[in-house]
Parts: structure tokens; C-alpha cells; sequence
């Protein structure tokens, strides 16, 4: 569709520094010369507008997050790689090309976003098709908490203390039929919120909304997360409040951020990045260092906020992205390197 296109990544590989390994955080420009410190100041009117020319009005405008209780899932702690990803790092550093394609935008331009009310829908091939309002998206089943690699197709990655349930238990309240092949998932369409859907520039060329597909099988494996929640509170909306996708052996375009539609359906579904390069981005998309992306090799990745400034450290990508023995099973027969 759109292949003529290339996508917008390619300005923003891993060859590339991000910026906020480059410039100081702001909050922390601030305390450098005395405005922080009570956080007080940032609640008054007349000293916000002073400070207009450090903090976006928008950034003021900080999401409010909610502490949310949990039990931690420590069952597959073994298969991460390293340390935790500081919680800076993870919500500063954000692909979700809807508030913008550079890594900083989802966070500048996302904290305005009405994520309650919100409705989720799950239909399609199901015996009891359901509708969610945004306080039954935490209730479906005791919330836990999963460490897991988090590995992008640009070859960086992050480790992420997610919050969630398994899609598993989220799909069964309602009742997928025996006609139920695949999974498609669609996020909120709503330019008016989303920037990127506005503009097909700041957007990145995407058609939106923002489609992903798992097939059944992949769907209903007990790795496979949906989460509400990262470091004990609620996500933030650059991360994909108040609900999202996490497939961890899976690179992290089919993490599908801001979902309102889970579909079951017969045919395996059209994905964003398969329309928009189809030869660079395939539905499967498991995390394989013996397949190179066709501008990049895949077979290590950076870690962000390990290494320091300038210092791209570098570590192995592993197979299925380290969850080869939970997940390699179920490709058994399928040539990876077509089934990219
Ligand atoms: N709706 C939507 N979901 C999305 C994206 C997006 O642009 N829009 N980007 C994907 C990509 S490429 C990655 S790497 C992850 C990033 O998730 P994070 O910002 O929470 O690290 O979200 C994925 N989900
Ligand atoms: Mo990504």
C-alpha cells in the first residue's frame, strides 16, 4: 500500500544517539537553578508561565498515575537478560508514531490524553462477545506483575516490570468459537487526541488505526501479556494506557498499544508494519539474530539507560528474544526466514 513510503524509523535506527542521552532532563535543569525543589512553584499559574520556556505547557499537564495492587509473577525472572530499565528510561523513550515519531514526542504529547471513559471491545467469532469500561479493564483477573525482556525491531531494548493479566484470560470472558483462527487488535482511532492521525506527516505515513494480529495459538500462550500497568502504577498514556499488548519473544511493533478492539476472526488479519514495508516487517515478527532486518543486522541490541552517555553498549539479541524454550515450539515445521 503505502511501500513507496519509507518508513520513518529509518531516520531513527539504533546508529543514531537518542536525544535524551544527549540533553539534560529538564526537571533537572530546573533544580540546577533553584526552581525545584517543593515542586510547588510548577502549580502556580504565574510561575508556570515563567517557566514556559523550559516545560512545554503540555509537560506541566503531567498524567496522573495510580499505584495498583499486584503479586509478583516471579515464574520467568530466570529468562531476563541484565537489570531493570530504569522507570525515567522506559516513559521517556517511547515509539507510538500517534503522538509522533521521534522517541521524546509520545511523552511530550501524549499527557493530555483521556484514557477513562474508554471501551474495549472483544467480538468477532466469540459465543459472548463483551464491552469494558475503563474500571472492568482491571478487574477481569488479579493483576501481576511480569519482568520481561522488551526487545524493538530498530535493535534496542529495554528489561519492563509490567503490570497485567494474561490475554489469555482477557479473550476466554468471551468465549471464542471453534471458527476463532487469529487475534486482531485495533487502537483508538481519534485524531483529535492523536496527533499523528491528524497529520500524515507527524504520523509517519501510517494508516490509521494502528492494526496488530497474534495467531490463536500465540494468543493463548500463558506469556503472552496484556498490561495495565508498569512499575506498580498505571501506564502512562506514551506507554499505551490504559491497556496494551506485550508478546516479549516478539519484537515490539506487535505490542499494540491503546487497544478499544480485540477481534477473533478466521483469516489471518492485516498488521500496520507488514502494510507499510511488507518486505522489512512480517505478521510472525518473532526476535531472531539469524534474520537481519534488510538495512540492519538484528544480531545484537543497545540497551537503553545502560552504558552512559555516548557509549552504545551492546549485548546479544537472543533467540525468540531469550523465550526460545517456552515459545520455539510453536513454529516447529515453519521456515523462520520466509515467516519473518
Ligand atoms: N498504537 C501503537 N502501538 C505501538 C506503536 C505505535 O506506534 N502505535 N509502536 C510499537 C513499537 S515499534 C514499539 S517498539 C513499542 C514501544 O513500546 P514502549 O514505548 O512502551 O517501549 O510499541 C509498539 N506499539
Ligand atoms: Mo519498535
Amino acid at each position: 500500500m503505502n511501500n513507496k513510503i519509507a518508513p520513518s524509523w529509518n531516520k531513527f535506527t539504533d546508529k543514531d544517539v537518542t536525544p535524551e542521552q544527549v540533553f539534560l532532563d529538564r526537571r533537572r535543569i530546573l533544580k540546577q537553578l533553584g526552581f525545584v525543589g517543593a515542586g510547588s512553584l510548577l502549580s502556580s499559574t504565574a510561575n508556570a508561565g515563567a517557566l514556559d520556556f523550559l516545560f512545554g505547557e503540555k509537560e506541566q499537564a503531567a498524567f496522573a498515575r495510580s499505584a495498583l495492587q499486584h503479586t509478583k509473577n516471579t515464574q520467568y525472572d530466570a529468562l531476563y537478560t541484565g537489570t531493570l530499565t530504569p522507570e525515567d528510561k522506559v516513559i521517556s523513550h517511547n515509539n507510538f508514531y500517534e503522538f509522533g515519531t521521534a522517541k521524546t514526542d509520545p511523552k511530550r504529547n501524549a499527557q493530555e490524553f483521556k484514557v477513562n471513559p474508554w471501551e474495549l471491545v472483544i467480538d468477532g467469532e466469540v459465543d459472548n462477545p463483551i464491552k469494558l469500561d475503563y474500571d472492568q479493564l482491571f478487574k477481569i483477573a488479579p493483576l501481576e506483575e511480569r519482568i520481561y525482556n522488551f526487545r524493538c525491531v530498530e535493535a534496542w531494548s529495554m528489561v519492563i516490570p509490567w503490570l497485567g493479566i494474561t490475554l489469555a484470560d482477557l479473550i476466554k470472558a468471551a468465549k471464542p468459537n471453534s471458527r476463532a483462527k487469529y487475534v486482531a487488535f485495533e487502537t483508538l482511532y481519534d485524531p483529535k487526541q492523536m496527533p499523528g492521525q491528524a497529520s500524515r506527516f507527524m504520523g509517519g505515513g501510517i494508516d490509521y488505526p494502528y492494526v496488530e494480529g497474534l495467531r490463536i495459538d500465540e494468543a493463548m500462550h500463558p506469556l503472552t501479556f496484556v498490561a495495565v500497568g508498569l512499575y506498580g502504577k498505571t501506564l502512562p498514556p506514551q506507554n499505551g494506557a490504559p491497556i496494551r499488548l506485550v508478546v516479549p519473544w516478539k519484537y515490539g511493533f506487535k505490542s499494540i498499544k491503546s487497544i478499544t478492539r480485540i477481534r477473533l476472526v478466521e483469516k489471518q488479519p492485516p498488521t500496520t508494519w507488514n502494510i507499510l514495508a511488507s518486505n522489512e516487517y512480517g505478521f510472525y515478527a518473532n526476535v531472531n539474530p539469524e534474520v537481519d532486518h534488510p538495512r540492519w543486522s538484528q544480531a545484537s541490541e543497545r540497551r537503553i539507560g545502560e552504558g552512559g552517555i555516548l557509549s552504545a553498549k551492546r549485548i546479544p539479541t537472543q533467540m525468540f528474544n531469550g523465550y526460545a524454550d517456552e515459545v520455539a515450539s510453536l513454529y516447529k515445521g515453519m521456515d523462520l526466514r520466509r515467516n519473518y
